[in-house]
């Protein structure tokens, strides 16, 4: 497959100035009709041709100025047309088949609606188009079709006019007044209703804004709204942001391959993200919900008022957009368990990433199929390269800078050298050094460590960094690397405040005085660097900084590196009880600690991810790694038997409530039951049982079926069936009954995966059920490292089924593949004969065939 490389853009040789899309809608056929305005660019190389994308279409009908096209011809999928002159009128008709379209990009039907998904390359498969993100054009869209079928017809902007045909047919134009580029154009069609609302904008500007869900769904929309208005205030706030359209419309829509899109004015959701009431979403999926509408909404402008100039500058708008989305969850809750939750989201999908053979710079230098770099990488490590220029610059000049970089590139199609440039330009930043982020891959390894002077009342930290060779990057510079660091005085508790440290070099030291005996230091405080850090503490230092560090994530962390010490030692070395012993009562004091919230508790009790562990084993025996997480949980949970039932207790009489302390007591709740399942299951799984049977909320019942769904009681496969039956219906619910077992701790997973692929509920055609099942088994340690290489084999199977139909989703589970360099050689092995066979399959998809290759390289 060919490869695109950064380094050969060439701007466009043509523009679009303006587009009319006229459909004829259909679930079998869709008729469109495209008449552009094509401009020459004066900043094109002169190119006669006019290069117009397509994918999987045909030209039905091709016409320059009215009259019938000459000249053109296909090359490969494409069209390309001979022009002379500058500008032209150029009129195209292709035929679409949306119910067959199981790709799920272009103009596909979901449950009975006809619904676009355009980014990355998808406009491509609706009309010929110079599908590139770098032509901005002004799109009006008019859509016809059969109105009992359709009586919802949406499309970007501004509805501008509708009306009848007479033949139970009817329209509607919609005028959507800003430029954009291809992969922002959305159509639905179909039988939906809507929860609306408006919101009035800082300058008055009165918006009518719908959540459009199918019937029966409506109950559960008035989270999706109110996470809509909280972030269109928050955005005028926090970023000086306002809306600039008349109406905001955002759908809902089943079978959808990523969580949702920004489609200017448009947006699509997957249901997953839209849909929430107590008795069928979990806190975490309010949360996801409020993260994911905050995040289309702030695209915006980090993403539409202002775009990617190509797709290498994909961080710019998504690194950008997460960091914004992670700023606004952090201010609607609680910001520092946003942050831990945002730094083991990135330890455990990043990492793993940037150590791998799909390690990627957040700005690519090539690639073969752009829908494989919508990765952990490109998000969450751009997100955490821009927080760093924030630590940098401190809020008030970050935002002097992002109000340039909005100002200086607002309508074009920008880089990520742009946003750098304004950065240094807004917030006064020197970044010549920083750049390097956006140039290397690899996650940096920092050791610190400290000496004391006692006559000069010294004490200096003496810093390394090394960035690891990466595929393509065998060797690396230095970064720029900003790590907060506290001294602590290890009797009084306190520190003498925080500072900010730049380590830009391979070694760097500093140097503080004025302290009579050696301080504790907290480093990397706030996780103010995305790095792995060994800041060679010893056990007395972590367990010190646990009980008294006042920067919750550090708090947090040297409980979580007391733990993967033990962790990483007990697998060589058996487990050593005088730190177990200290961790028992680290987390006993976090327990009985009244100065923290449970939301916070319920972070620090929680062990660090076997994802995570194994990147500091490797390469490793992951089930080995998962049983000594399990036994250091059944010693804790004996330890500690009385107080986690007392936590249980009170957490359980506190009544349902979406404010923090009814959503932290559930979270202890059900972080008491795991703790205690390891020690004492019958104990656990009596209280799982009353917890379930008593379950007000999906919260409460999910967490304590997750419990018994890994015990051998009695009362596991009842509950479980009863669960299904309750929810029967509702797919979101259904979703995570599959996901329940697949994740379970149950050591039959494998057979009842591979039962439940068999159950009438599970389709292959639906990402969200695929995922919920497989993902979920690939996630799950012990079942997917099974030792017979079953779980390999089982993902691979999955793989070639699903490629012909959904080659983005397929794509998705190589990488669980592709991790074998970190896993001990005889897993390795079976690893990798799995990953040659589907490289052996024909007709693999551009999507898997890539990530394949790579991962065996
Ligand atoms: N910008 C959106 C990306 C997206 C996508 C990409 C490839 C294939 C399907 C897709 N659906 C959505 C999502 C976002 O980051 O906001
Ligand atoms: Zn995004």
């Amino acid at each position: 497959p060919a490869t695109t490389m950064r380094k050969n853009y060439q701007p466009p040789a043509w523009l679009v100035s303006e587009i009319r899309l006229e459909f004829e809608l259909g679930l079998e056929l869709t008729k469109c009709v495209a008449t552009m305005r094509v401009e020459r660019n004066p900043d094109g190389d002169g190119d006669q041709t006019l290069h117009l994308s397509g994918d999987n279409i045909a030209v039905m009908n091709l016409k320059v100025d009215d009259a019938d096209a000459e000249g053109w011809s296909m090359s490969g999928p494409n069209l390309l047309l001979p022009l002379s002159g500058d500008a032209h009128k150029v009129t195209v008709e292709t035929h679409l088949h949306p119910a067959t379209n199981s790709q799920l990009m272009g103009l596909f039907a979901s449950n009975g609606m006809l619904c676009t998904q355009c980014e990355a390359e998808g406009f491509r498969r609706i009309t010929f188009f110079p599908d590139r993100p770098d032509v901005l054009s002004r799109y009006t869209v008019r859509m016809t079709g059969d109105k009992a079928t359709f009586p919802v017809l949406l499309s970007n902007g501004n509805l501008v006019e509708t009306g009848e045909n007479g033949d139970g047919s009817h329209w509607a134009v919609w005028d959507d007044p800003w430029l954009k580029p291809s992969y922002l154009f959305a159509l639905v069609a179909g039988q939906l209703v809507a929860n609306r609302d408006t919101f009035t904008t800082m300058s008055g500007r009165k918006v009518d804004l719908a959540v459009w869900v199918r019937e029966g769904d409506l109950e559960r929309t008035d989270h999706a709204m109110r996470s809509l208005i909280n972030s269109m205030k928050w955005d005028e706030e926090a970023f000086g942001r306002e809306y600039d359209l008349d109406q905001f419309n955002i759908v809902a829509v089943a079978d959808f391959n990523m969580g949702a899109m920004e489609n200017k004015g448009l947006n699509i959701f997957n249901t997953r993200y839209v849909l929430a009431d107590p008795e069928t979403a979990t806190d975490g999926d309010y949360d996801g919900v409020e993260g994911v509408v905050g995040h289309e909404y702030f695209h915006n402008w980090s993403g539409n008022r202002i775009t990617c100039r190509d797709w290498f500058q994909l961080s710019l708008k998504e690194g950008f957009t997460v960091l914004r989305d992670q700023m606004f969850s952090a201010d609607m809750g609680s910001e520092p368990v946003k942050r831990i939750e945002d730094v083991r989201v990135l330890r455990a999908a990043q990492f793993p990433e940037d150590s791998g053979p799909l390690a990627h710079p957040i700005r690519p230098d090539s690639y073969q199929e752009i829908s494989n770099f919508y990765t952990a990488t490109i998000y969450n490590k751009g997100a955490e390269v821009i927080r760093m220029m924030h630590t940098m610059a401190g809020p008030e000049r970050f935002r002097e800078g992002t109000d340039l970089y909005f100002d200086r590139h607002d309508g074009e199609a920008a880089t990520c050298e742009d946003f750098v440039k304004s950065m240094e330009d807004g917030a006064k930043l020197d970044l010549s050094q920083f750049r390097l982020w956006y140039e290397q891959a690899g996650t940096p390894k920092v050791t610190m460590h400290a000496t004391f002077d006692q006559s000069e009342g010294a004490v200096t930290l003496h810093f390394t960094q090394k960035v690891p060779a990466t595929p393509g990057q065998p060797t690396k510079q230095p970064m720029p690397i900003p790590i907060k660091v506290a001294l602590f005085d290890r009797d009084s508790g306190t520190h003498g405040g925080e500072q900010l440290l730049m380590v830009d070099k391979s070694k760097a030291d500093f140097t503080f005085k004025g302290f009579t005996r050696p301080p504790v230091i907290s480093a990397n405080r706030g996780f103010t660097a995305p790095i792995q850090l060994d800041a060679e503490n010893n056990d007395d230092d972590l367990v010190f900084l646990a009980a008294h560090d006042d920067d919750a994530f550090a708090r947090y962390e040297s409980l979580q590196q007391l733990v993967t010490r033990e962790l990483l030692g007990s697998i060589e070395n058996g487990p050593d009880e005088k730190r177990r012993g200290a961790i028992a009562d680290a987390m006993g004091a976090v327990i009985d600690d009244a100065q923290i919230d449970d939301l916070m508790r319920g972070e620090l009790l929680m062990l660090p991810t076997l994802t995570f562990l194994l990147e500091l084993a490797a390469p490793a025996d992951p089930v080995a790694l998962h049983h000594a997480r399990e036994r250091l949980k059944a010693h804790i949970g004996l330890r500690l038997r009385d107080k986690l039932i007392a936590l249980h207790e009170r957490a359980s009489a506190i009544p349902y409530g979406l404010d923090a302390r009814a959503r932290g007591a559930r979270k202890v709740k059900t972080q008491a039951l795991v703790m205690l399942t390891a020690a004492d299951p019958k104990e656990a799984a009596a209280r799982a049982e009353a917890q379930y049977r008593s379950a007000t909320n999906m919260t409460d019942r999910q967490g304590a079926l997750m419990v018994l769904a890994g015990i051998g009681c009695p009362a596991r496969s009842e509950l479980l069936a009863d669960f299904h039956a309750r929810f029967d219906g509702n797919a979101l619910v259904i979703d995570k009954w599959f996901a329940l077992q697949a994740g379970s701790l149950d050591p039959k997973v494998l057979d009842r995966v591979e039962a439940l692929a068999q159950h009438a509920d599970f389709t292959i055609k639906n990402p969200n059920r695929v995922r919920s099942l497989y993902m979920t088994m690939a996630g799950n340690m012990a079942a997917f490292h099974d030792e017979s290489g079953r779980g390999y084999r089982m993902i691979a199977d999955l793989v070639l089924q699903l490629d012909p139909l959904n080659a983005q989703t397929a794509a998705r589970f190589i990488p669980w593949l592709g991790r074998w360099r970190k896993i001990e050689p005889k897993r390795a092995a079976l690893m990798r004969a799995e990953l040659e066979r589907i490289a052996a399959a024909p007709d693999l998809s551009k999507d898997t065939r890539e990530q394949v290759t790579k991962s065996l390289d």
